[in-house]
């Protein structure tokens, strides 16, 4: 294996050029509003290192999906940038990206990078709703005196577009009554791990409230903690692997997904099974988006 290579699962350049790759990468290694543990700045590295190891073949959906041409960009440079200079930067980077005709992946970092991309894609899909994966809510108006602290994305994007959010298990009181404040026509849509749980059909419910164009948001805490540890805000309750994935192939092959992140890794030393895991999802995901249109 070439050491030097950094590009997601190592690819070579006859699959990982700009010119001919569908798909780009972006890392956005922020990590400046945390409020618990600290670390997830060196999230998209994690996961770009990981990824060297994914076998290029995907057994689920039976494809080589690297054949579509995954770029892997360089990170970008946002590590020392205020909250609101790391929206703008993203929001740049992104829309260059889509304005390139590619389906951009992005790689956090802690939350609020989410915020700059989605705005970004609501400029390209004025009709876009946001599928939000996440153990919290993350509704609050302001947070430890920002409003683009990371406990508050998904109050930031609802103010772009529609917004679903899933797997939910820890709220605040604020937060809860924001949601019950929402009249008929909701821009936020809640089902939470209760709503799994004595809900058989969730599934439809989840992508029933989506617009025709989607953009995934996965805070990888949406996951147990017995599978994901490596999250700066750990949950009990989460979803499994399993139940996470047969949500997405739904959502690929009803909805046009248009683009994702995957945010909130926060390596542990020596655990490398969460990286490999945040690796294992995106290259999935794409499988499902590229071959599983129905
Ligand atoms: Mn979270």
């Amino acid at each position: 294996m070439d050491e030097t290579n950094k590009n997601f699962i190592a690819l070579p350049d006859e699959y990982s050029s700009f010119k001919k790759a569908k798909v780009a990468i972006m890392q956005a290694p922020y990590d400046k509003t945390t409020t618990y543990i600290h670390g997830t700045a060196s999230g998209p590295a994690a996961i770009i290192d990981a990824s060297r190891y994914l076998e290029l073949y995907d057994d689920e959906i039976n494809q080589e999906t690297f054949k579509i041409g995954i770029h892997t960009a360089e990170p970008l440079e946002v590590e020392k940038l205020s909250p609101e200079e790391m929206v703008a930067k993203v929001y740049s980077s992104t829309l260059e990206l889509l304005k390139a005709g590619k389906f951009p992946v992005m790689l956090g970092g802690e939350h609020s990078v989410s915020v700059g991309a989605v705005k970004a894609f609501k400029e390209t899909y004025p009709d876009i709703s946001v599928l939000h994966l996440d153990a919290h809510n993350d509704l609050r108006n302001e947070y430890f005196g920002s409003k683009l602290n990371h406990g508050c994305v998904a109050r930031r994007i609802s103010e772009i577009c529609p917004l679903v959010q899933v797997g939910m298990r820890s709220i605040s009181k604020e937060e809860k009554d924001f949601l019950s404040s929402q009249g008929p026509g909701a821009k936020v849509k809640t089902i939470d791990v209760y709503d799994i749980l004595d809900t058989p059909m969730w599934k439809d419910k989840v992508t029933n409230s989506l617009a025709e164009n989607v953009y995934i948001s996965i805070d990888l805490d949406v996951f147990d903690p017995a599978l994901m540890p490596a999250v700066g805000t750990p949950e009990p309750g989460g979803l499994g692997w399993y139940e996470v994935l047969d949500l997405l192939r739904d959502v690929a092959k009803d909805k046009k997904v248009v683009g994702f992140d995957v945010v909130e890794l926060c390596p542990i030393k020596g655990q490398v099974a969460s990286d490999f895991f945040a690796a294992k999802l995106i290259y999935r995901l794409l499988g499902y988006i590229f071959y599983g249109k129905k």
